[in-house]
């Protein structure tokens, strides 16, 4: 079993699609074990995506994510890391393939809906940025 974190970005919880969203993940046999709706300040946004920090498009990703309400939540399953990331489909709507939550419902590649943890390690990490131990189901 896996464990991943998993955002519903501010163009997602704007156009009312929360429900949308996780009835995707839930369909797909992943459990939410953990949710939590806040709004990130634009610090708390550049910690999350320090990864990305010095690219072109940092600035603009992170004032986008600071914007609005979030949906903050862990996923688990098999192969959750990868499932999550399967069920989103690529960064780029338009290279998202068919049926996936960005193919389906992002408006743009900044604006696509979803976050998903792109591995393992990762994950662990952005689940300890958004919830403690007491937060998330045993
Ligand atoms: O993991 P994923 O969200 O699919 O993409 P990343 O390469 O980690 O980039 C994070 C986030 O940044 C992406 O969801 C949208 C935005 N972004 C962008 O606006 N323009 C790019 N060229 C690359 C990423
Ligand atoms: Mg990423």
């Amino acid at each position: 079993m896996e464990r991943t974190l998993t955002m519903i970005k501010p163009d997602g919880v704007n156009r009312n699609l929360i429900g949308e969203v996780i009835n995707r993940f839930e369909k797909a046999g992943l459990k939410v074990v953990g949710l939590k709706m806040l709004h990130l300040t634009k610090r708390q946004a550049e910690e999350f995506y320090a990864i990305h920090r010095g690219k072109p498009f940092f600035d603009e990703l992170t004032t986008y994510m600071s914007s609005g309400p979030v949906i903050a939540m862990v996923l688990e399953g098999e192969n959750a890391v990868a499932k999550t990331r399967e069920i989103m489909g690529a960064t780029d709507p338009k290279e998202a393939a068919p049926g996936t939550i960005r193919a389906d419902l992002a408006l743009s590649k900044g604006e696509n809906t979803v976050h998903g943890s792109d591995s393992l390690e990762n994950a662990a990490i952005e689940i300890a940025f958004f919830f403690s131990q007491s937060e998330l189901l045993l």
